[in-house]
């Protein structure tokens, strides 16, 4: 047949057999391999067609990397119509994870069974893409418009039996043995004389979608879109599939996925989910890197960091010891993690008998002694490097020999307390995101010695926990925060020269920032910007640098904290308010320090805060922290809510054009100051060789 897809008659039933590794996905191989075994199946001595998968998992979904590729045949759609048209009905086998265009296949199947552990979903809103291959069209058919909308504008998958029960799956089969269960129910199909159910043949009854439906959902789905398109089109497929005969729907459908994927917002995020994927791989470990077993978990500190990792684990089945300085410190430890669980099950978001499982899970202590058998410890205590030092001297002294020692610090040098134990090489950074038990961001940050094993393990149970990892070297704020600093500069900075706090964030919000910079130091304390930089000795001085946030904090302003920052907040709602006395402040400033006040553009407001994190971006991989430009991407997307829809601050930078993004530094940089806009030199090599970032990755990807 093909090498990928496989056709044998077993009896009376022919059995398409797809083996694509790692995911099955519908390459063209794979699409012109089951057109041929359909149209093969159709002239044998077949009375049923089983479309099964080998490998982990049924088809999850196109082969992305076909995007943005010149089409070749068969389409999707060919292979669907082949499908949906056989003469003998066709049962599709699910095991894994049936998505996207994988799921499109098996609703041009006239039967869909799978085993209780499978799941069925339509992913590709996430890519910023929408279902191309009827999904829009034959969803809303058999399990209603309302289910239809939800399932594929949030993106998530549905485990089989809340599948069957919305129609989407006919039969979930006994035990896990699929295809033997796959075969005794297209059997019974052949001895009932089951008929060819063609989904296309179900007319939606329009009378029972309310009057404003499709209007309410896109305007409720375009306040949680940052921006994004792909929610809006989806809404338009389903009022298509209401109002229009299928075939119609389906030309519909066509059009707009084609919009989407040549849409900057879906090549952003398909750049994301590779670099996601990317960014687990360490370039100079060997794959067969071999693990150290994880099994228990030690957190030191137990403030709102250290709870929030040790839910993390608890979440998992992994059991987590608490260590404070004292009891009064552990109960309040332990009881910022009930009280989290228990938000989580009032959001309805976990049964009540799972937290007691999960909180059973985690222990306390004062004692260093009851950690000496674990096999991770995690120090989460705050940021001041003697003292982690001191720890781990005492870490190094109770735990046993091959436990993984790990700081969550945000700033320190790793390589400074790793050299406070006598075994440097098995101290690493695990630096989480607040809160860390929502953020998905792990930064590993890898020390001088830090050994291979302890990376690999890292990485592993940082993808078990759910994190998406990012590897690091040893810096000053690693990948995330060191980049940070021009973005807050500049957000400041853009007041004395004539923006308001809420021009400076409009723009950013307008770009899609889930919160602009001014709003979310009110958010975070002025007061912690202060603290930290009353410690640096390595700022420039400039009566103009900070002006507002060292002024702010010195009234008394600390942010939402206190009810006012930058801005005013409603005592009640929280609601942030434009504050006249602040305006009329950054106003006075700006006269004292003779700063000309002027219009700035929402694009200039862009450039300045963003082009700092391009440029620090570019030296931070000349320097070889990050082993990538998308990984640095990954690191904002995921640690700093950077839209997704903009592929991160590198991909935009692509985007926007390198030799641009250099100009214009070079500009700030005339205008502004060589201490605060010095270009990056890869950044001016790239500009004028005219490539991007990914050609840089792509570059240092292949093999030398
Ligand atoms: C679509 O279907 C459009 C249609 O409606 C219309 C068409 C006309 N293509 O995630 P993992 C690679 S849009 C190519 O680590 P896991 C992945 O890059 C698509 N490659 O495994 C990785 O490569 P590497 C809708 C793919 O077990 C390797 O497979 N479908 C694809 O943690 C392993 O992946 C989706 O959006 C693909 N479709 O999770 C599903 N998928 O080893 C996307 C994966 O070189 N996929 N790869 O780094 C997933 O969500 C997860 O991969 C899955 C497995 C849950 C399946």
């Amino acid at each position: 047949m093909s090498q990928v897809v496989s056709y044998e008659l077993q009896a009376n039933i022919g059995i398409i057999t797809v083996n694509n590794p790692p995911v099955n996905a519908l390459a063209q191989v794979v699409r012109e391999g089951i057109l041929n075994a359909v149209n093969t199946a159709q002239k044998d001595a077949s009375e049923a067609i089983i479309l099964c998968c080998d490998g982990r998992t049924f088809i999850a979904g196109a082969d992305i990397t076909e995007f943005g590729k010149p089409p070749k045949e068969p389409g999707l759609p060919d292979v669907l119509t082949a499908i949906e048209n056989s003469t003998k009905p066709i049962v599709a086998a699910i095991h894994g994870t049936a998505l996207g265009g994988g799921f499109e296949v098996t609703l041009a199947c006239h039967y869909r069974c799978a085993v209780a552990s499978a799941k069925v979903g339509l992913p590709e809103v996430k890519l910023g893409l929408l279902p191309g291959a009827g999904g829009t069209q034959r969803v809303p058919r058999i399990a209603g418009v309302q289910a239809a909308l939800d399932m594929i504008t949030s993106g998530n998958p549905v485990p089989a039996q809340k599948a069957k029960d919305m129609g989407l799956v006919d039969e979930v089969v006994e035990g896990e043995e699929l295809l033997a269960g796959a075969i005794s129910y297209t059997k019974h199909l052949i001895e009932s004389g089951a008929p060819l159910k063609r989904i296309r043949d179900i007319t939606i009854d329009s009378s029972t979608i309310e009057a404003g439906f499709f209007e309410s959902a896109r305007e409720r789905l375009a306040k949680r879109a940052r921006g994004q398109i792909a929610q809006d089109r989806i809404v338009s497929c389903l009022q298509a599939a209401v109002e229009l005969p299928i075939d119609e729907g389906l030309i519909r459908e066509r059009e707009l996925f084609k919009e989407l994927v040549n849409s900057p917002e879906s090549a952003a995020m398909r750049h994301i989910f590779f670099a996601e994927r990317q960014a687990a791989k360490i370039k100079d470990l060997a794959k067969d890197t071999a693990l150290r077993p994880i099994k228990s978990v030690a957190i030191l500190g137990g403030g709102t960091m250290g709870g929030g990792i040790a839910m993390c684990f608890a979440n998992v089945g992994i059991p987590v010891i608490l260590v404070e300085i004292n009891d009064e410190a552990l109960e309040r430890g332990l009881s910022i993690v009930r009280k989290n669980y228990a938000i989580t099950v009032q959001k309805g978001k976990l049964p009540a008998d799972k937290m007691e499982q999960r909180i059973g899970l985690i222990s306390g202590t004062t004692d260093y002694g009851d950690i000496s058998d674990v096999d991770l410890v995690i120090e989460a205590v705050f940021e001041n490097l003697d003292l982690k030092k001191e720890i781990f001297a005492k870490l190094d002294a109770a735990c046993k020999p091959g436990a993984i020692l790990a700081t969550n610090t945000s700033y320190q040098d790793v390589d400074a307390i790793a050299e406070a134990t006598a075994r440097p090489e098995d101290v690493v950074g695990m630096h989480f995101f607040s809160p860390a038990n929502v953020m998905k961001l792990l930064e590993v940050v890898r020390g001088e010695k830090t050994a291979d094993d302890v990376l690999a393990t890292v990485m592993q149970i940082g993808k078990k926990i759910g994190k998406v990892c990012a590897l690091s070297r040893v810096c000053y704020g690693f990948i995330g925060n060191r980049m940070l600093g021009g973005y807050g500069r500049e957000a400041q900075m853009l007041l004395l020269d004539g923006c308001t706090p809420a021009q400076v964030d409009g723009a950013l919000e307008g770009f899609g920032m889930a919160m602009g910079p001014l709003a979310m130091s009110d958010l975070a304390g002025l007061d912690v910007g202060y603290k930290a930089r009353q410690g640096r000795t390595d700022l420039p001085d400039d009566p103009k640098l900070y002006r507002m946030g060292t002024m702010l904090v010195e009234m008394g302003r600390y942010g939402q904290k206190t009810g006012s920052g930058f801005y005013q907040y409603d005592p009640e709602t929280r609601r942030r308010m434009s504050d006249p006395e602040v305006e009329a402040l950054i106003k006075e400033e700006a006269d004292k320090l003779n700063v000309e006040q002027a219009h700035i553009s929402d694009d200039e407001i862009l450039a300045r805060c963003f082009y700092p994190l391009i440029n620090e971006g570019a030296k931070i991989l000349e320097e070889g922290i990050a082993q990538r430009a998308s990984d640095i991407d990954v690191v904002y997307i995921y640690g700093y809510a950077f839209p997704v829809a903009k592929g991160g601050p590198m991909h935009y930078a692509d985007s926007v054009g390198l030799k641009n993004v250099h100009e214009k530094i070079c500009e700030f940089r005339d205008k502004y100051g060589e201490q605060y806009w010095n270009p990056s030199p890869l950044l001016k090599q790239l500009a004028e060789e005219g490539k991007t970032f990914a050609q840089w990755d792509k570059e240092r990807s292949a093999p030398q």
